[in-house]
């Protein structure tokens, strides 16, 4: 298959990617797989805005919409047409586009997104990694386009920078994000709503999950680094999967003197999707670029095969040089 590398891709400023929407219609937008808020909440923001201004637009996700973003996630048409533009919204790399990588991967006209780890794999790319979530950079790209905010299109430009931010609780939170959510209190979004229903709100078999995943609980180097492990039992015991998972991850931010917060996802029979959690002065970035992934300075990511004690060995090892490093 062939994957588009990095010489191909032209970058935009806020102007010149506003002036691609508008100059360009029939749009496919497209969110990365195991879909967080701030994917949808940017891909839906997009869509309203796009509609309108009369452009046709679908919004196509590679996994089914958890039903927690029914508020703002509806339905959207379906583009007839053959050459659609295809935009691909807060996905770094054509990889997260899971099942829909081998149709779209190499064809995406543009990719607006935050993370200093993006491939560059789009045609042409709009990338402002100091905004906080990628809605950020949706919501000044609307004001760019002078298109008018709704009650929805805010609602979910909030969803973005609220779940990206923990709430607005992250060091990637900026003057300017609490500017934007400050613009997007003008419209109805019952944002403590939103906040209960992203932040507090869990299912029964989460609670169940949560408590056999910190039963597994490890602590190395000096209790700095918390290893927290979801395999496929424990998965298949609860009825917990994809999304469900998204807040073991965090768990480690609320323990005393760690540093680096480990989560080892099984992702198949020799597979894990490592999580990492990273607390100043680590860079979870750099970490995972050892494990061929990538993200941001405070969260990262990357699939490493192998079963879980290699995997866990290789983590530990990367960690530690970091750690060793500061
Ligand atoms: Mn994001």
């Amino acid at each position: 298959m062939m994957r588009k590398t990095n010489e191909g891709c032209r970058k935009l400023t806020l102007g010149q990617t506003a002036r691609f929407l508008k100059n360009h219609n029939n749009y496919v937008i497209l969110t990365h797989a195991s879909p967080d808020g701030d994917t949808l909440g940017s891909a839906y923001a997009l869509y309203y805005a796009l509609n309108e201004i009369g452009k046709v637009a679908e919004v196509i996700c590679p996994d089914v919409i958890p039903k927690k973003y029914d508020y703002f996630a509806r339905k959207t048409d379906h583009i007839e047409n053959e050459n659609p533009t295809i935009i691909a919204v807060d996905v770094a790399d054509s990889r997260l586009l899971g099942a829909l990588e081998e149709e779209f991967g190499g064809k995406v006209d543009l990719c607006i997104d935050h993370h200093i780890s993006n491939t560059k794999y789009a045609k042409n790319l709009y990338l402002d990694d100091d905004a906080a979530a990628c809605a950020e950079c949706i919501f000044e790209l609307i004001g760019k386009m002078r298109v008018n905010l709704n009650d929805i299109t805010a609602k979910a430009i909030y969803t973005g920078l609220a779940t990206d931010t923990g709430c607005f609780k992250y060091s990637t939170v900026t003057k300017k994000t609490l500017l934007i959510c400050a613009a997007l209190y003008d419209y109805n979004i019952n944002a403590a709503e939103i906040n209960r229903l992203m932040f507090d709100t869990k299912s029964k078999k989460l609670i169940e999950l949560e408590s056999m995943v910190l039963n597994s609980a490890e602590f190395h180097f000096d209790d700095r680094c918390m290893v927290l492990t979801v395999t496929d039992e424990m998965q298949y015991k609860t009825g917990c999967s994809g999304t469900d998972l998204e807040g073991i991850a965090v768990i480690s931010r609320s323990v005393e003197g760690v540093i680096a917060g480990v989560t080892l996802k099984q992702t198949g029979d020799d597979e894990f999707k490592v999580s990492l959690r990273t607390y100043s002065p680590l860079d979870a970035s750099e970490i995972c670029k050892t494990l061929g992934g990538g993200g941001h300075k405070g969260a990262a990511g990357a699939s490493v095969k192998g079963d879980l004690a290699t995997v866990k060995a290789k983590v530990l090892d990367a960690v530690k040089r970091n750690l060793d490093a500061i």
